[in-house]
């Protein structure tokens, strides 16, 4: 790809971050776009092993680093988004905290294994390994994912969530089931953010040659169906054998030296998209919201207070119900939180942006044994703060109520340009 094209998508991401950067709405988008332009600045490409869980994906990235550092197993046993970047033989784990904590390799199981960090109730966003394998030598950070359509919710939301940050993909299939509906959900939405496709067909060691080729020829059909072209690539492989996984392996490793620029560019702009339709989404619902007449903002305000007693009411008995399990209330906690941030996306059209550290009851060294009453006292404390510092913003958002119409106006003005500017920029990113 020629390099005016690479000034382009990389200026429309520039563009668009100094246009987030003016409005405090648009904080989550400009995150995001942040970091595109540091991918496409730096050549950074994300390739992440995606698809049900059980079919053999982190077995999969081991075979292909050439070394057994992920833990496999017959009964799903991924729990959390796990990186591999080319370096010494290190780990982290990152918290949804922020709090990032170096481990020992032999510790890792205990927050990426399913049975131990079960439904990820430790609060991982994401373990982040090194290993000095060449195939990383070039910047790629290689990713393991839970399966989709596990039985533990939370892993198949991550699974989900992580696909929007890769670049290209290896969709796993394997061979002892024919592809699911869970699997062609995950694909099309795949689709959605990732510009490269690799398709593994994985336990060829479990078949014969003759039912192979049938297999093949099946995915072959449904694939090429649902990526709306022509002709798909397969890659037959046994990840525990090591069969096939040198091909795949140097196929990707390939297409990373020649091709990366384009692989991100084009990712970045399906990335852009969704960035750009978000802020927009946002930011109607918003001018939405500023339009309201008093009365509709007193009944939904009121709305949110009572929302409030119920959710500090819910902690309160939460906490007698688990006495002294701190995990068990940080993990409440986090649940607390998220249905805050939908109520008021649902109430008041804005999304309300946690930083999680903040209450930090957990590490305030109030863990007990003895029935946990100070920690029993500490959440509940925790919660009020939540409660009330997210009553103080919308406050503090909604103030220009008492500021005269004019000034309203103009505000809606501002929006409505911003709108058309990003409209204007969503149908040049469609082209
Ligand atoms: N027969 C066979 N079994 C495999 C192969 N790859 C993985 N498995 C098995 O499939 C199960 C799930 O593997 P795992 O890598 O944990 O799957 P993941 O959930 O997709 O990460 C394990 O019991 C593996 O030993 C393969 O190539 N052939
Ligand atoms: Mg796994």
């Amino acid at each position: 790809m020629s390099d005016s094209v690479s000034y382009s998508i990389l200026d429309t991401v520039k563009e668009t971050c100094g246009l987030f950067s003016q409005y405090e709405l648009t904080k989550g988008e400009l995150a995001r776009a942040e970091e595109l332009a540091d991918k496409l600045e730096n050549h950074k490409i994300t390739v992440s092993v995606i698809g049900q869980f059980k079919r053999g994906k982190s077995t999969l990235v081991n075979a292909i680093l050439g070394d057994k550092i992920l833990p496999v197993g017959i009964v799903p046993v991924t729990a959390v988004v796990t990186s591999v970047e080319y370096g010494e033989k290190a780990a982290a784990v990152h918290f949804d905290n922020g709090i990032i904590k170096e481990i020992g390799f032999d510790e890792m199981s205990y927050y990426i294994n399913e049975q131990e960090n079960h439904d990820n109730r430790l609060a991982v966003s994401q373990v982040c390994l090194y290993c000095p394998s060449d195939f990383l030598k070039d910047g790629m950070t290689f990713v393991d994912t839970p399966g989709v359509g596990s039985v533990h919710q939370k892993n198949s939301d991550a699974a989900y969530s992580y696909v929007k940050e890769s670049d290209a993909v290896i969709f796993m299939l394997s061979v002892d089931s024919p592809i699911n509906q869970i699997e062609i959900d995950f694909l099309e939405n795949a689709k959605e953010f990732a510009s490269k496709f690799y398709f593994a067909v994985n336990k060829i060691d479990s078949i014969d040659q003759s039912d192979l080729e049938d297999y093949l020829s099946y995915c072959k059909d449904l694939l090429s169906k649902l990526m709306e072209v022509k002709e798909v690539q397969l890659f037959p492989v046994s990840a525990k054998n090591n069969i096939g996984v040198e091909k795949l392996k140097n196929t990707i490793s390939n297409d990373c030296r020649t091709t990366v620029q384009q692989i991100i560019e084009e990712s970045a702009k399906l990335k852009m998209r969704d960035i750009v339709a978000s802020a927009l989404s946002q930011i109607v619902l918003y001018r939405t919201a500023l339009g309201m007449t008093h009365v509709e903002f007193d009944a939904k305000f009121a709305e949110m207070e009572s929302f409030f007693e119920e959710i500090k009411a819910g902690a309160v008995q939460f906490a007698e119900s688990f006495p002294g399990n701190a995990r068990m209330l940080e993990s409440h906690m986090n649940d607390i939180k998220h249905r805050l941030s939908a109520k008021v996306s649902e109430l008041f059209g804005i999304e309300y942006h946690y930083n999680i550290s903040e209450v930090d009851f957990f590490r305030g060294g109030k863990v007990t044994d003895d029935g946990g009453r100070d920690l029993r006292e500490s959440f509940a404390a925790a919660v009020d703060c939540v409660c009330s510092e997210l009553k103080d913003t919308l406050m503090a958002i909604f103030m220009h109520r008492e500021e005269n119409t004019y000034k309203v106006a103009r505000r809606i003005n501002d929006l409505n340009r911003l709108v058309r500017k990003l409209v204007k920029l969503r149908n040049q990113l469609a082209e």
